[in-house]
């Protein structure tokens, strides 16, 4: 399955957002990644509907957005979801998974599931049927500039494992969370292939965003 790298968009520095947008168009980045935090479901603010919509219009690199939101089902019209963006949400924030995740993809959308480290990956079994990718996450959502949670290294090989097994081959494979240039090159060894790209790699002070793509994208070439 071919490496794709989706830079943290709450990690970019906002006075320089259309530097940074052109540089990475200029890089080849796959997709933006943006965190919608609700303060609920998670204990932080960020990213929200009016910043998707300026990106929408600013780029045409596809969205990734990643809600960490309670009850998304009833807030998917706030956002501009479109053909080649991936949804995420959170098996843990909804009642009504299966219901969320036809509805992503009836906006054209890839619908994907994520998981918290704790819950267990049963907990997707039934909506396989329904998915695009599973975002696995690495650290327990709210913040950048978490360590990696060891054990969800071996969560990614299970998770590829399952979906292999369920006839979901071209299922993808997103982590998020601490996806440093060492943690990616094992992340990748282990399954996955979408990397979350935030202050442990393309957002790092000692490096320029182009050098930072260039040495991620070395490190997830098995
Ligand atoms: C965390 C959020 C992530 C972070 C990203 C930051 O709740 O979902 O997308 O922005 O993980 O990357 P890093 O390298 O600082 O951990
Ligand atoms: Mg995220």
């Amino acid at each position: 399955m071919i490496n794709k790298i989706s830079p943290s968009m709450m990690c970019a520095d906002a006075l320089n957002l259309g530097a940074t947008l052109k540089d990475f168009e200029k890089n080849g980045i796959e997709y933006l990644h943006i965190d919608i935090m609700d303060g609920s479901f998670v204990p932080n603010f960020t990213l929200g509907t009016d910043y998707c919509k300026i990106l929408k219009k600013a780029t045409n690199i596809p969205l990734d957005l990643h809600l960490m939101v309670d009850r998304p089902e009833e807030r998917l019209d706030w956002f501009p979801i479109g053909e080649g963006d991936i949804v995420s949400v959170h098996v843990e924030s909804t009642k009504h998974l299966q219901k969320v995740l036809r509805a992503i993809k009836d906006r054209g959308a890839k619908a994907y599931v994520a998981i918290n480290p704790a819950t267990p990956l049963c907990m997707i079994e039934e909506v396989l049927c329904d998915i695009d990718g599973v975002l696995v996450m690495t650290v327990n959502p709210g913040f950048a500039g978490q360590k990696l949670i060891p054990q969800t290294l071996e969560k990614i090989t299970k998770a590829r494992k399952m979906l292999d097994a369920n006839g979901k081959n071209d299922a993808e494979i997103e982590v998020d969370g601490n996806v440093s240039f060492e943690n990616a090159a094992k992340m990748s060894k282990a399954g996955a292939n979408i990397f979350v790209a935030g202050t442990s790699s393309v957002f790092t002070k000692d490096l320029t965003l182009k050098e930072g793509v260039k040495k991620l994208r070395t490190a997830v070439e098995i």
